[in-house]
C-alpha cells in the first residue's frame, strides 16, 4: 500500500492504489531510502560495484563476480549464495570473535550478568550452514565476514552467563514466555499459510494482499532475525530454507517501494549481516535493483509505488546475455547513492513551514503537495532515518544530526503539547490547524527522542530525556484506559477526554510495535524497572485478547473485552512487536546499540565502524 494504512484512508478501489498517491512521494520514504540502500551500499559487490563503476571501463576486474552471481547456474531459477562467507554462529552460539568490551552508550547505565565462557559451534551449525554451501567452484566473496563480526564491540547475542546455569529468574521467565508466543506465531503461520505473505488465524489459511507487487512471504523474511535472536534454531532453518528455494523475484504487480524497502530488503539485509549466509545477500541485491525503476522521477525522488513490471529483471534475473553489458542496474544501483544524497539535498534546502516537513513532496515537481505534519503515519520515519543515519554513520553524517535535531526542535516547539491532565502528547498540523490528537504510530518517538538524547547538545540532554520518558508515559496511558489494556490506532486530547480514541474507527490494535518498541529504548536508557513492567502488562494482554487458536490477531475494538478479532496477524507482529519484548527483557548487549541500528521494522543494521566493513578489498 502506498501510504501506510491510516485510519479513515479509503484507497480508491480496494485493491488499486489512488493515482495521485502514486506519483506523491511521502516524507518517509526518504528516510528509508537513506538507511536501507545505505545498508545495501555496505554490502560486497554493490560496493565494489562502486568501485568499479567508478573505474574506467577496461579493466573491470569485480565483473566476475557480478557475471559469477548472474551465470551461476541457479542465479536464473533460485539465486542461492555465490561463495560461503563463514557462517556465523547459529543462534544461541556466541560469537567468539567480536572483542566484548564494557564499552557503553555515552550516559546510557549498563547492566549486564557477568560474563561466562561459550559453547562451541553446536552441529546445528554445521548443519544449517553447509545446506546453503553452495556447489564447488563458486567465486569467493569480498566481503569478509569473520572480519565485519571481529570489529563488532560485542557479540550478536551478547555476553550473557551459559544458559543452563542462569537463575530462573523473573526476567528470564518472561523472556521464555515471549520465546513461546514466536515459536507459536511461527509455528502456526508455518502449518496454515507457509509462503503466504500473512497468515489469517480465524479462517487458518494465508492472504497476499496488495502491497508487495507479487512477491510472496512477507512473515517469513520479516521473521527471519528475530528467529535467529530468540535462537529458534529450527524455526530459522526452515525460514531460510524457503528464501532458499521458494523465495522468487520474477513478479510483475505494483509494490509499495516503502513497504519492500523496510520488510524484504531490511529482512533479509538483517539476516545476512547476522548471520553471513550469501542467499541473503544475493537475494537483498537482487531486490533492490528492482525496486531501481522507483528513482526514475525528474527530481530523482522516487515516486512511492514501484511497477516491478517495468523492473529490468523480469526476463529472468540477470539473463546471461547482458551480464558482459554493465548490468543498466548495477549502474543506476551506484547512481542511487547520489539519489539518496540528492534527496537528502532537496529535503534540506527546501522551504520547510516552521522548520517542519509536511507529509506529501512530488516526485515530479519537488515542492510540497499540501500541509500535513506528524510524527505518526506518513512522517514517522523520515524523522527517526536522520537519527538513525547519524548513529549508523558512526556518527560521522553531520548532516543527518543536524537536520534530526533542527526537526526536533520545529516539533517540540510547534507539535509538543502537555494535556490539561499533565500528559505530554505530539499533536498533528494540518493546514495551520492542530489536531490534538497522537497515533499510535507516533508512539515510536519516546523510543526516538530517547536514542537521539545523549547526542545533544550538553544542555539539552536531559531534557529530551524527560521528554522521552513523558512521551513514552503518555503512549503507556493509552493502553491502560483501554478495558483490554492495549492502546487503540489514534487517542485524542480533547474536550476532557486524555489518551482515548473517540471514534471506532481508531479503536482498533493491530498487533502494532510502536509502543513496545519505546518501552525498549527506554529501559536500555534508564533500566527504571516500571518499563519492564509495562512490557509485561502487553504481554499479558496479548495472550488474553490477541492468542486464538492459530496464532495472533488484531482486534477491532481495544474498549471491548470480547475480542472481535480482524483474522490478520501482521508481519511487524513477528518482525517487530515481539523482538522489542524480547530485548526488553534481555541484556542491553543483546543487539547492542553500539553495533546495531534498527531499521523502521526492526531490522538491526550494523553501525557502520569504520573498520568493520569487512571489505577486505580494502
Ligand atoms: C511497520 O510496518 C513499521 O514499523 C512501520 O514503520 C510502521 N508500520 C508498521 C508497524 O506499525
Amino acid at each position: 500500500m502506498l501510504v501506510r494504512k491510516v485510519p479513515g484512508f479509503v484507497p480508491a478501489s480496494p485493491w488499486g492504489l489512488r493515482l495521485p498517491q502514486k506519483f506523491v512521494f511521502l516524507l518517509f520514504l526518504s528516510g528509508l531510502v537513506t538507511l536501507c540502500f545505505g545498508a545495501l551500499f555496505l554490502l560486497p559487490n554493490s560496493s565494489r560495484l562502486k568501485r568499479l563503476f567508478l573505474a574506467p571501463r577496461t579493466q573491470q576486474p569485480g565483473l566476475e563476480a557480478v557475471a559469477q552471481v548472474a551465470s551461476h547456474p541457479r542465479a536464473h531459477g533460485q539465486e542461492s549464495p555465490p561463495n560461503p562467507a563463514p557462517a556465523a554462529p547459529a543462534p544461541g552460539e556466541d560469537d567468539p570473535g567480536s572483542q566484548a568490551s564494557s564499552r557503553r552508550r555515552k550516559g546510557w547505565l549498563r547492566r549486564t550478568h557477568p560474563t561466562g565462557p561459550r559453547e562451541e559451534a553446536t552441529a546445528a551449525r554445521g548443519s544449517g550452514a553447509t545446506a546453503l554451501r553452495p556447489q564447488e567452484g563458486s567465486v569467493p566473496s569480498s566481503f569478509d565476514f569473520k572480519a565485519f563480526r571481529s570489529r563488532l564491540r560485542h557479540p550478536v547475542l551478547g555476553t550473557r552467563a551459559d544458559r543452563s546455569k542462569e537463575p530462573q529468574s523473573l526476567v528470564h521467565t518472561q523472556r521464555e514466555k515471549i520465546k513461546e508466543m514466536m515459536r507459536f506465531a511461527w509455528q502456526s503461520y508455518k502449518r496454515y499459510a507457509m509462503g503466504k505473505n500473512e497468515l489469517r488465524p480465524l479462517t487458518r489459511d494465508g492472504y497476499e494482499g496488495n502491497m508487495f507487487g507479487g512477491l510472496s512471504g512477507a512473515t517469513v523474511i520479516d521473521s527471519l532475525d528475530t528467529l535467529y535472536l530468540m535462537e529458534l534454531k529450527e524455526e530459522f532453518q526452515e525460514a531460510k530454507a524457503w528464501v532458499e528455494e521458494s523465495f522468487h523475484l520474477n513478479v510483475s504487480g505494483e509494490a509499495s517501494l516503502f513497504e519492500v524497502n523496510i520488510r524484504y530488503i531490511g529482512g533479509l539485509l538483517s539476516a545476512f549481516y547476522l548471520t553471513g549466509e550469501e542467499v541473503f545477500r544475493i537475494k537483498a541485491i537482487k531486490l533492490g535493483e528492482k525496486l531501481l525503476p522507483a528513482f526514475d522521477t525528474p527530481t530523482g525522488i522516487p515516486k512511492g509505488v514501484v511497477n516491478f513490471k517495468s523492473s529490468p529483471f523480469l526476463v529472468g534475473m540477470f539473463s546471461p546475455l547482458d551480464w558482459n553489458q554493465p548490468p543498466r542496474s548495477s549502474i543506476r544501483l551506484v547512481s542511487i547513492s547520489w539519489q539518496v544524497r540528492n534527496i537528502r539535498k532537496v529535503l534540506r534546502e527546501i522551504d520547510k513551514p516552521f522548520g517542519l516537513y509536511p507529509n506529501f513532496l512530488s516526485p515530479v515537481s519537488g515542492n510540497w503537495m499540501q500541509h500535513h505534519v506528524s510524527v505518526g503515519g506518513l512522517g514517522d520515519s523520515f524523522y527517526e532515518y536522520l537519527i538513525k543515519s547519524w548513529l549508523m554513520s558512526a556518527k560521522t553524517d553531520m548532516e543527518a544530526k543536524e537536520m534530526y535535531y533542527e526537526a526536533l526542535e520545529a516539533i517540540e516547539t510547534h507539535l509538543v503539547n502537555v494535556s490539561p491532565g499533565g500528559l505530554t502528547y505530539i499533536a498533528e498540523w494540518r493546514g495551520g490547524i492542530l489536531d490534538h490528537k497522537m497515533g499510535h504510530l507516533a508512539c515510536f518517538s519516546g523510543g526516538m527522542i530517547a536514542l537521539g538524547a545523549e547526542d545533544a547538545k550538553e544542555e539539552k540532554r536531559a531534557h529530551y530525556r524527560e521528554l522521552a520518558a513523558q512521551i513514552t508515559k503518555t503512549c503507556h496511558e493509552s493502553y491502560a484506559r483501554s478495558d483490554t489494556k492495549l492502546g487503540p490506532e489514534a487517542f485524542w486530547f480533547n474536550s476532557g477526554r486524555e489518551a482515548v480514541a473517540t471514534q471506532t474507527s481508531e479503536s482498533y490494535y493491530i498487533l502494532r510495535p510502536e509502543v513496545v518498541e519505546s518501552y525498549m529504548y527506554l529501559w536500555r536508557q534508564t533500566h527504571s524497572p516500571i518499563y519492564r513492567e509495562w512490557g509485561w502488562e502487553v504481554v499479558m494482554a496479548l495472550e488474553k485478547y490477541c492468542r486464538t487458536e492459530a496464532g495472533f490477531s488484531g482486534i477491532q475494538d481495544v474498549y471491548s473485552k470480547v475480542p472481535n478479532h480482524d483474522n490478520k496477524q501482521q508481519t511487524f507482529f513477528l518482525a517487530e512487536t515481539l523482538k522489542y519484548l524480547y530485548l526488553l527483557f534481555s541484556e542491553d548487549d543483546m543487539l547492542s546499540l553500539e553495533d546495531w541500528v534498527f531499521n523502521t521494522e526492526a531490522h538491526p543494521l550494523p553501525v557502520n565502524h569504520s573498520d568493520s566493513s569487512g571489505w577486505g578489498g580494502g
